[in-house]
């Protein structure tokens, strides 16, 4: 826009009137131009205010050389509107930042945006005013703004973050930040140039300074991990997809989890050989797409410590293989956060750069910076006479970007940066609480940096444009969210976080870039697809955790929690749900056990184990099967006799395979699967009396199979674990086999179904309330179920071995369980509870699936070497990983009083 244009608008601005609209937005970048766009063909008047000259945003600001952007670009566009689409062609598989900014302009001529945008226009303080329902803002021009929505269109990574050094002021030469870069050409042939910052910002630049300044000097705190971006044109492949079906392509990239349309992996890294995780490595690798590598390589990389650290030493071993001098690469080299636990880096020859003669790094881990000084940079070790310093010093990410900004006061003179002072809070990362009609777009709380912007974006606008019309349609004049929907946000979001690896690195996701700010991670890291039908999910639950008023005291709220199940239990029952199954006890028991077995068979068994040994072992009326996991460390181990769940009815020795394997690797014991009878075939009390006679003759065969001799433990799932319940008792009433420890996971232990969970779970989490009726029709007579050999809680419970108790609160069978644990307490057993949140029936046992169960297994594990009186073993990257309730012996005496 030219100069004389904006400088007439700003007088008129300063008029001294106050504009009156029904929208006002912060920011005219990818977010704020889509919201004009849309707010203005819905009918609402609209100001947006702009602190630049132009629009573009970040895109504006960051000019440095090398910038552009690292998702490619044919995905990191507008896609609202096909034309649009045809009418811009890009020129590179990642554009830089000026084609970037050209399109944005483009964008904003085309559907003629600018007369709405206020430029060189900056927010001083945004006030709610609840007489009027209206936010009123102040800018630095001194016109003034009344709207009745207010919408932070403000970006991420917008607010720069000081360089915390000493003496920055007193260097005479020439500073420059890489997000703040000067329009007009800066000139550094021959110039001794530093860059300190080695995120994307300094990666992208470091190659292309090295190319002009006489020597330049990079100071290094951290490494980060990067990949060679292979740029070019669009690649073929790429785009010959998404023009052979351009709506069906934006639509897999809406619902997928990053924002690109990959296809989710599932093969995980432990079913590959080695040779073939290099394979798809390299393929990745000469690929140079950051999403690609994250989600293409194997499932397990995102979630898993050791799935991770496959893929670092690999691209380890590229730094080492890039970079000449061992000693510059083994700085370069990054040890202390797994892959994309930090943001990791697209690159145009960064590590080569270091062959260069005329770079030097230094690793400001053995040398810090001391200070800056009038003629450059003295670390401990040495001073670097400099003529450029570059700040490549990133961001005061996600909240500096609407905290910093400008005072934003609430209802009740509430101050968002009060609110945010332990972390931001909010709902989908779109409202606060005590704010009302205010949205954030890609706020704190939302997938934003953990996906393609360009999606989330035009998600984020389309949900906020499309309330605002139908509140407008209701008769609505306010939307707030409820403060027991954004705790339960906060929730959601720290489930989330246990599932990735973003908790286990010190970065801007987490605020940990910003001496004092509070710490956590603050993208959504659920994915853009879940994320999304959350969102949708809020509204066709009549706006779930949303107050809406209007004239005349029209007020509506369902208040709640939009999601109470941990978010990968939420994604295995969405997709359970989509498979529309019928019921399993429409199958009839055979039809039951074929399904099952077809379904088991399409599983990974599970991670390796020291040895499988299958055998048969002898009880009165025949024999049994059995199948014995060992550990990989040398024996002789305490032993573990496993019941499988399934209802009495389905199941045997492998059906719960993954789950032996897991917890025999992370308990170092040894698990013997019994293959138990089964009804209708062989009715009560078989399974019971197998169960006891299997213990017996495995405890009696301790040594023969390995183990330890002395007692055993006993363990199991479901059904399972009711045998193992019974087992407990009888080896007591019936002087032995010695039992050291119960391990029971979601037990049925009572014939009553009138519990609440047996109502408040009836249906739509897997185990159905009807399908426990059939399984108990099929396994026991009315007349036998108070027996305690099928219902245990109705047994003396005196002198039971210590008992460790798993339930889920999304399972019938869930008080059950609790009332068994409560019981045996008050006997005078000890033990331990883990109530899971969120979690259902099949959670522990779905290992590799259900990644937040993680936690549970480790606790599980813990507890059976207790119970064997072994340390607990805890796994690296399993540490602080506990999403759910334990619950001890003490603290169970104590509700019960
Ligand atoms: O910022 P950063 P960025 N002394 O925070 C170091 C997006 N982006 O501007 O890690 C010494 O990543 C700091 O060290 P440490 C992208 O999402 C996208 O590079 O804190 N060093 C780190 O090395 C990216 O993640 C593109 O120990 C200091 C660096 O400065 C995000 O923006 C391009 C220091 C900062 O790295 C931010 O990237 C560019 C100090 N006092 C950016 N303070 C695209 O391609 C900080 N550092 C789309």
């Amino acid at each position: 826009m030219p100069d004389a244009m904006v400088a007439a608008r700003v007088s008129e601005a300063a008029s001294g009137t106050t504009q009156q609209v029904d929208v006002a937005v912060v920011g005219a970048g990818f977010a704020g131009l889509y919201l004009l766009h849309r707010l203005r063909k819905a009918g609402f008047t609209t100001a947006v205010l702009e602190e630049a000259d132009d629009v573009g945003g970040t895109w504006y600001w960051n000019r440095y050389p090398g910038a552009r952007c690292d998702i490619q670009t044919i995905d990191y566009s507008y896609t609202f509107d096909p034309e649009l689409e045809s009418a811009w062609k890009w020129s590179e598989k990642y554009a830089t930042q000026p084609e970037i900014l050209r399109y944005l302009g483009f964008v904003a001529d085309r559907y003629d945006l600018r007369p709405d945008i206020r430029f060189r226009t900056r927010i001083t303080a945004a006030t709610w005013d609840q007489a009027v329902e209206r936010w009123l803002l102040t800018t630095n021009s001194g016109a003034t703004v009344s709207c009745r929505y207010y919408i932070m269109a403000t970006g991420c990574l917008s607010s720069p973050k000081p360089p915390e050094i000493d003496g920055v002021k007193d260097f005479k030469g020439e500073i420059y930040f890489t997000s703040r870069w000067p329009r007009e050409e800066v000139k550094l042939a021959g110039k001794r140039v530093a860059v300190i910052g080695t995120g994307s910002s300094g990666i992208q630049a470091i190659p292309l300074i090295a190319e002009q300044a006489a020597h330049l000097t990079v100071f290094q705190r951290t490494p980060s991990f990067a990949i060679p971006a292979q740029n070019g044109p669009p690649p073929a492949d790429r785009v010959a997809l998404l023009k052979s079906d351009r709506a069906s392509y934006r639509a897999q990239a809406r619902d997928s989890l990053a924002g690109v349309p990959w296809p989710l992996s599932t093969v995980v890294s432990w079913q590959l050989s080695d040779a073939e995780r290099r394979e798809r490595f390299e393929t990745a690798w000469a690929a140079g797409d950051l999403i690609y590598i994250l989600t293409q390589l194997w499932a397990d990389q995102g979630v898993d410590f050791e799935g991770n650290a496959v893929l670092a030493d690999l691209v380890r071993e590229k730094i080492r293989e890039i970079v000449k001098n061992p000693e510059t690469a083994a700085a370069l080299t990054p040890h202390d956060h797994p892959f994309g636990a930090k943001r990791p880096c697209l690159d145009t020859n960064y590590y080569a750069t270091y062959n260069r003669p005329n770079v030097t790094l230094v690793n400001l881990r053995q040398e810090p910076i001391k200070s800056i000084t009038a003629s450059g940079i003295k670390t401990d070790k040495r001073t670097a006479d400099l003529d450029v310093i570059v700040f490549a010093t990133g961001f005061d990410a996600m909240t500096g970007a609407i905290r910093a900004v400008h005072p934003i006061t609430g209802r009740g003179g509430k101050s968002l940066s009060d609110v945010w002072t332990h972390g931001p809070q909010t709902y989908l990362g779109l409202t606060v609480a005590g704010f009302p009609n205010l949205f954030m777009i890609t706020g704190p709380g939302s997938p934003s940096v953990l996906s393609n912007m360009a999606v989330s974006i035009e998600q984020h606008v389309d949900w906020v444009v499309d309330r605002l019309i139908a509140m407008r349609e209701a008769g609505f004049t306010t939307i707030e969210a409820t403060e027991t929907a954004q705790a339960g946000w906060a929730q959601h979001m720290a489930d989330c976080s246990t599932l990735t690896l973003h908790r286990l690195a010190n970065t801007w996701y987490t605020g940990a870039n910003v001496p004092g700010k509070a710490q956590g991670v603050m993208p959504y890291p659920g994915g853009v697809g879940p994320y999304r039908s959350i969102c949708n999910e809020v509204v066709s639950h009549n706006m779930l955790g949303f107050r809406l008023t209007g004239p005349n005291g029209a007020e509506q709220c369902n208040d709640g929690q939009i999601v109470r199940l941990q978010p990968d239990v939420r994604l295995v029952l969405n997709m359970l749900a989509d498979m529309k199954l019928p019921p399993l006890e429409c199958f009839g028991a055979q039809g039951a056990r074929d399904f099952l077995a077809a379904f088991n068979a399409a599983r990974p068994a599970g991670r390796p184990v020291g040895d499988v040994v299958d055998g048969t072992l002898t009880v009165t009326g025949g024999s049994l099967p059995y199948r014995l996991y060992r550990p990989a460390t040398p024996g002789p181990h305490p032993i573990v006799v496993y019941f499988h769940g399934g209802g009495w009815v389905l199941g045997d020795q492998v059906s719960d395979e993954p789950f032996c394997r897991d917890m025999c690797r992370r308990s170092g014991m040894i698990f013997v699967s019994v293959g138990y009878r089964h009804a209708p075939e062989h009715r009560f009390p078989t399974a019971a009396e197998d169960g006891y006679a299997a213990t017996r003759w495995i405890a009696e065969h301790a040594a023969d199979l390995g183990g330890k001799p002395g007692p055993v433990m006993v363990a199991g799932w479901s059904a399972g674990a009711n045998v193992a319940a019974v087992t407990c008792q009888l080896a007591r009433d019936r002087g032995g086999p010695q039992i050291s420890g119960q391990l029971l996971v979601c037990p049925v232990t009572d014939c009553t179904f009138d519990r609440p969970s047996y109502n408040d779970n009836a249906t739509g989490y897997f185990l159905t309330r009807s399908l426990m009726f059939w399984f108990w029709d099929l396994y026991c007579s009315p007349a036998d179920r108070t027996d305690p050999r099928v219902s245990p809680l109705r047994g003396k419970l005196q002198g039971l071995p210590p008992a460790f108790v798993t339930t889920c609160e999304f399972d019938p069978l869930r008080d059950e369980g609790v009332a068994y644990a409560e019981a045996m307490s008050a006997a005078g057993v000890p033990v331990e509870q883990l109530k899971a949140r969120g979690h259902f029936h099949t959670s522990m046992t779905m290992v590799d699936v259900v990644i937040t169960g993680v936690s549970g297994r480790v606790q599980m594990a813990d507890a059976l070497r207790r119970f064997a009186g072994l340390p607990p073993a805890w796994r690296e990257g399993d540490v602080g990983f506990r999403p759910s309730q334990v619950v001890a012996p003490h603290e169970i005496a104590s509700a019960a009083e």
